[in-house]
Formats: C-alpha cells, sequence, structure tokens
C-alpha cells in the first residue's frame, strides 16, 4: 500500500525533547487517574476538513491537491480512506467523524448514491477492524447540494424535506454499521434571510419532524448513542434556528427531543454568536446535554468561521477548566479544590496535544511573570472576567498562581 504521509509515526518523547515532530506532552497510553490519555479525551479526525478540505474560498479555487492521487470520484474516494487511517495511526487518533459526502460522492440519483456509500463504507469497516479505530460520530450533508438553498428540515418544498429524510435515514444507517457513538445535526441553512416569506414557526415545527423521525427510525434499526445539535448562529443562513446552546435548549424542550439530544459545541461557533467558547460548555454542562466539543478557534478580526487550531493557550486552558468539571462531575458549590486540581491535572495532559503548538503564546505569557494584576491588565476584557469568576467560585488566588506555577514548570 502506497504511503501517503511521508513522516514516521509521531512517537511520545517527553518535554525536553527536541524533535519537532514528536508529542511532548501526550502520551496516549499514558495512566491518569486510572484511565489513560486516549480515553480521558477522544480525539476525532474530521473527513471533511482533514481529508477533503482544498482551501477553496468565496473569492477562488482550491489551493490544496486533496485527490489523494484518485482519478475519478470514487478512486478519490477509496485513497481518501486509506491516506485518513494512515494519518490517524501516525497521530495515535483513534476516532474520526464525517458526513456523507465526504466519504463518497453523491451520484445523479438516491439509488446509485446510496450504493456509493455502501461500497465505501465496506472499506471503512476493514480498515477499522483492521486498526481498531472508531467512529466518533456520522452526519448527512443537508446543506451543500443546492436542492438545500431554503433549508433541510426547513425548505418551504416537501419533496426536499423528503429528500433530506431520506438521506439522513441512510447515514443513520451508515452510522449504526460502523458503530458510531453519536449522529450529528448541523443546520447551516435551518434558517431564514427574511421574514417576509419565511413561517417561522411552521418551519420549526418541520424540523422538529424530521428530528422525530431520525430518532424513531435511529432506535429501531439499534442506535444506542446520543444525537447532537450543532449550534451554530449564522453562517451561511443569516437567521439560523439553531442559534446557540441555550437557543437549541429552549427548542428541545418545546418539541420534546431532550431525551435523545446533546449538543455538539464548536468553539468559534460560539465565538460568533457573541459568546465565549467556555460559556457555551457551562451553559450545556449545567443543563445536562454536554454531548461533544469542536475544539477550534476564530479569528477575533474576522467575522466568520475560520475553524483554526488553538493556538491561545490560556484560551485552552479556561476551557479545560470546563471540560474537566465536567470530566469530575463537581457542582459550583462543592468547592473541593483539590479534586478539582486533579481534574485539571488530567485535563491538562487530555488536551496536550492543543497545546503543542502554542509555545510561541506562552513564552510571551512566561514573560509576564503570570502575576495576576499584570494578567487583569494585559487579557482581553472576557479573559478577566473567567478569571475573576473562576478565583470566586473555585479558587483562592494563591491556588491559581500555584496551578499556573506548576503549568509553567510543566512547558
Ligand atoms: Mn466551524
Amino acid at each position: 500500500m502506497a504511503e501517503y504521509f511521508n513522516i514516521p509515526k509521531i512517537p511520545y518523547e517527553g518535554k525536553n525533547s527536541k524533535n519537532p515532530l514528536a508529542f511532548k506532552f501526550y502520551n496516549p497510553d499514558e495512566e491518569i487517574n486510572g484511565k489513560k490519555m486516549r480515553e480521558h479525551l477522544k480525539f476525532a479526525l474530521s473527513w471533511w476538513h482533514t481529508m477533503g478540505g482544498d482551501g477553496t474560498d468565496m473569492f477562488g479555487v482550491g489551493t490544496a491537491d486533496k485527490k489523494w492521487g484518485g482519478s475519478d470520484a470514487m478512486d478519490i474516494a477509496k485513497n481518501k480512506a486509506y491516506a485518513a487511517f494512515e494519518i490517524m495511526d501516525k497521530l495515535s487518533v483513534d476516532y474520526y467523524c464525517f458526513h456523507d459526502r465526504d466519504i463518497a460522492p453523491e451520484a445523479d440519483n438516491l439509488k446509485e448514491t446510496n450504493k456509493r456509500l455502501d461500497e465505501i463504507s465496506d472499506l471503512l469497516k476493514e480498515l477499522m477492524d483492521k486498526s481498531g479505530k472508531k467512529l466518533l460520530w456520522g452526519t448527512a450533508n443537508c446543506f451543500n447540494n443546492p436542492r438545500y438553498m431554503h433549508g433541510a428540515g426547513t425548505a418551504p418544498d416537501a419533496d426536499v424535506f423528503a429528500f433530506a429524510a431520506a438521506q439522513i435515514k441512510k447515514a443513520l444507517e451508515l452510522t449504526v454499521k460502523l458503530g458510531g457513538n453519536g449522529y450529528v445535526f448541523w443546520g447551516g441553512r435551518e434558517g431564514y434571510e427574511t421574514l417576509l416569506n419565511t413561517n417561522l414557526c411552521l418551519e420549526q415545527d418541520n424540523m422538529a419532524r424530521l428530528m422525530h423521525l431520525a430518532v424513531d427510525y435511529a432506535r429501531s434499526i439499534g442506535f444506542k448513542g446520543d444525537f447532537y445539535i450543532e449550534p451554530k448562529p449564522k453562517e451561511p443562513t443569516k437567521h439560523q434556528y439553531d442559534f446557540d446552546t441555550a437557543t437549541v435548549l429552549g427548542f428541545l424542550r418545546k418539541y420534546d427531543l431532550l431525551n435523545d439530544f446533546k449538543m455538539n459545541i464548536e468553539a468559534n461557533h460560539a465565538t460568533l454568536a457573541g459568546h465565549t467558547f467556555q460559556h457555551e460548555l457551562r451553559v450545556a454542562r449545567e443543563n445536562g446535554v454536554f454531548g461533544s466539543i469542536d475544539a477550534n478557534q476564530g479569528d477575533m478580526l474576522l467575522g466568520w468561521d475560520t475553524d483554526q487550531f488553538p493556538t491561545n493557550i490560556l484560551q485552552v486552558w479556561i476551557h479545560s477548566l470546563s471540560v474537566c468539571a465536567w470530566l469530575t462531575s463537581l457542582s459550583r458549590t462543592a468547592g473541593s479544590t483539590s479534586l478539582l486540581m486533579t481534574g485539571m491535572q488530567a485535563g491538562k495532559q487530555a488536551l496536550a496535544p492543543m497545546l503543542f503548538p502554542a509555545r510561541l503564546n506562552w513564552l510571551i505569557l512566561k514573560s509576564m511573570h503570570l502575576k495576576r494584576a499584570m494578567c487583569l491588565l494585559l487579557f482581553p476584557a472576557d479573559v478577566r472576567k473567567c478569571l475573576k469568576a473562576f478565583s470566586i467560585t473555585f479558587f483562592s488566588l494563591t491556588d491559581l498562581l500555584k496551578f499556573w506555577r506548576s503549568y509553567e514548570n510543566a512547558v
């Protein structure tokens, strides 16, 4: 089998390693609190960004070759699968996630399209059996094809709704076939541009109807996992019905979907909604709907979803607090600093791959001597607010500085 990535498997070499292609902190099989690092948080490769994203933007065509040496569409799809399993192995990533259209290209009709999906999912299953890699979640791409220009579940056209239902039915079958832990709804076009031609209530009734159909069908074919909604406030639609976690919570309660759905929270979607990622994590956690996260970051100088790799070490640390507080099942009033510190330690390690490229930011932070007074002066207002909230809720100032010092030593 041809090799797609001309690099060796990335080893763990510890914090003193000078090898740029080595993990300094993430040691997948190291046990922390009785659980391996790779089991604390399950990292997943996204098929669309990693294997399919070719850098296309509004003003030009793609600049990265993501054909993986293939010539026709099905060739490319197969090579993509081989390449994905190679890079997952080399990076010690145990899970992947996909939209139906990421793994196999759409054909002229539904029957042919589904045949292609059967063929590629057979290959994926074979590669999974060989490697032990797993599917985190599956989803259907109900936003690319022009038929979805006015939405899928919220489309004002019964044929479009029916097509979306059929597409989701197949995506659920694939998710079950590949043993996926979850199934995601991201409704990029489930929204509106103007109320002058939109029946807002009917559209949301229809979207809920589609979700109930999906849940009923999935349970009937043995799907035991969670459904997720990925909130996003805008882009491509101006007003999206799943604006943020609080909005989605209201929707789930209204339509009696809370038993089956949780949130898949993305950092850059949170910031587009005018929130911090931490806010979204906290709202989800405290309402019992914290499901999965997309740990990216946006660019504060841009107004769109840039899906960047997280490089702000302080932000990542603050986000890890939310995740770890959840992992250790701490309530806000428990006040058990030592338990939280243990949780944070585990989380710091588990999130280490995210911290890996952030060394430069960290060096800048270090030069500030980590004095809280300095932080208050130098960090943006939302970070100051977070620090203040945490120091009141969980920490004395001494604890906070102690943790930062141990963190400084670790980095
Ligand atoms: Mn995004």
